[in-house]
């Protein structure tokens, strides 16, 4: 690998726009925003901030372990193609939580990161069968630079939304305003806070 890899190249097979590089860049808004400390793999699910569950330990077991190839593409362009994510499927662990009683679900939720990162969505984008829970890229477990220690992963939507150091989905009745560099919900770990903002 060199750093001409980074190169965003045309290519044939991308959507309209986009320029192939062959390596996976480190890619935020701000770059110079540190990536947390990686803490354990749990994720808070709530509606409209009320917690209804943190799936957390060997909860996580009830799940199938997936693995899924897909392209990522970045809306400033670049694209990468054929990453291996291994995790489990969003929707699998919502419909576990609504048989625990989560009844209903809002139909906009958002994602909240660990470095303060969040990420709106509408429902119905997050229970296709390819979102995932993603904790390793490639067999191996998620690096701190590519979203340690759970990301999502939706390959139809553009990279942003592929929120790394996932900690929460909050559900959301009404359509939230974007949020691009929000700050974190009080419920993330201190532990897993950035040194610097
Ligand atoms: N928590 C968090 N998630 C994030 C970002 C970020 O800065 N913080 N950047 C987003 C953007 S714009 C892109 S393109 C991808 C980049 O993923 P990568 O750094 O693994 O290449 O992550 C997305 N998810
Ligand atoms: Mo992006």
């Amino acid at each position: 690998m060199s750093a001409l890899d980074y190169w965003p190249r045309r290519a044939d097979g991308l959507p309209p726009g986009q320029r192939e590089v062959r390596a996976m860049p480190r890619f935020s808004d701000q770059p110079l925003r540190w990536a947390p400390v990686p803490g354990a793999v749990e994720l808070t699910v709530s509606v409209e901030g009320d917690v209804h569950a943190t799936v957390a330990g060997d909860a996580w077991n009830r799940y199938e372990r997936v693995e899924q190839v897909s392209d990522f593409h970045c809306v400033t362009t670049w694209s990468y193609r054929g990453l291996r994510w291994g995790g489990v499927r969003f929707v699998d662990v919502i419909e576990g939580l609504r048989s625990d009683g989560m009844a209903h679900l809002p139909p906009y939720a958002v994602a909240h990161a660990a470095d303060g990162v969040s990420a709106v969505f509408v429902t119905e984008d997050l229970t296709h069968p390819d979102v995932l829970l993603a904790t390793h890229l490639d067999g191996e477990p998620l690096t701190r630079r590519h979203g340690a220690p759970l990301r999502l992963v939706s390959p139809g939507q553009y990279g942003y939304k592929n929120a790394k150091h996932l900690v929460a989905i909050d559900f959301r009745h009404e359509e939230p305003e974007s949020t691009l560099g929000a700050s974190s919900p009080s419920w993330v770990p201190k532990s897993m806070m950035p040194a610097v903002a």
